[in-house]
């Protein structure tokens, strides 16, 4: 493997492959007339990019950055923002590598730099059955995949987040087999709606949202978006997420919201939107069908959970 100094990343490919739709860089902006909570908002998105369903409203800033689920600092959810306030998150090393002809090894402040940041808002379900619409800031994870140059066979993408219990506090429990990993097969994480996000409503990510790299897979569960990255591995096996190897039973590789399959324990057919009163219809995958189904053509979406 060759290693690539992060100064060196700047291929053609890339220009070419850029957005019309950047931020600072004009493209749409809508004024967020309509998304109450957030008047001095301005976004630029791409509709056809997943966007959002008519009655989708921002979540609001304060909701997205109180209520989290980050079980290295906490397990309680409101908790999370004051476990998780000293964090250090800069300088921080972002490796990639594995069944690749390169490797990468890149502070992501230099990352942020090099790369043009775009806007995508999502619907984010948790599997507990709360879901929130976010402005996310960062980059399709398939540019950086694509600058390593997988081999042929690397069928699978393992994610890692930082091991420091002297950190993170909590992962001085032993209840949990940390590190946080996750995985996605390799046409899932080139999928275009596949997303690393460095910031969120314009701002750099705090560290409750995964600061200062996190995944965003908008049709999956929300424990796939691992948070505060240091490691991305291209493998050719199946890798074992934290929550297959905590209970295997209730969550699997795929992880695909299918208000179909329910939860060992609880329904998965609605969802409550947070800052919202009542509960909502969950959508075939968080409402991605179109974009994603053809990933999944000829499997049983129930066995495959
Ligand atoms: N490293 C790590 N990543 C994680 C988690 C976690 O506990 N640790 N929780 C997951 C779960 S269950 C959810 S719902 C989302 C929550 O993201 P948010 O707090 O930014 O909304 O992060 C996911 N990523
Ligand atoms: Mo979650």
């Amino acid at each position: 493997m060759t290693k690539v100094k992060s100064s060196e990343i700047t291929p053609e490919s890339l220009y070419l492959n850029r957005r019309k739709f950047m931020v600072g860089v004009g493209g749409i902006i809508l004024s967020t007339a309509g998304f109450p909570g957030c008047d001095n908002y301005k976004t630029t998105y791409e509709p056809s990019k997943g966007g959002v369903l008519p009655d989708d409203k921002l979540t609001s800033y304060k909701d997205i950055t109180t209520y989290n689920n980050f079980y290295e600092f906490s397990l309680d959810k409101e908790d999370v923002i004051f476990a998780a306030k000293d964090f250090k998150t800069s300088p921080w090393k972002l490796e990639i590598g594995g069944l690749t002809e390169k490797s990468l090894s890149i502070d992501v402040d230099d990352l942020t730099k090099i790369y043009d940041q775009e806007e995508r808002i999502y619907r984010f379900r948790c599997v507990e059955g709360w879901s929130m619409v976010i402005p996310w800031l960062g980059l399709p994870l398939a540019r950086l995949l694509k600058e390593v140059e997988p081999l042929p066979e690397a069928k699978y993408v393992q994610f890692m987040t930082l091991h420091s219990p002297s950190r993170m506090p909590n992962q001085k429990s032993r209840s949990f087999p940390w590190p946080y990993i996750e995985g996605l097969r390799i046409d899932e994480a080139m999928h275009d709606l596949t997303f690393l996000s460095t910031g969120l409503y314009g701002k750099k990510l705090m560290p409750q949202n995964g600061a200062p790299i996190r995944l965003v897979v908008p049709w999956k569960y929300g424990f796939k978006s691992i948070k505060s990255i240091v490691r991305i591995l291209l493998v050719e096996h199946m890798p074992s997420s934290l929550w297959m190897k905590v209970n295997p039973r209730e969550y699997g590789f795929y992880s695909n919201v299918n208000p179909t399959v329910d939860h060992p324990r609880w329904s998965q057919a609605s969802e409550r939107r947070i800052g919202e009163f009542g509960r909502r219809e969950t959508l075939p995958f968080n409402g991605y069908e179109e974009d994603v189904a053809d990933l999944y053509k000829g499997m049983d979406l129930k066995k495959y959970f």
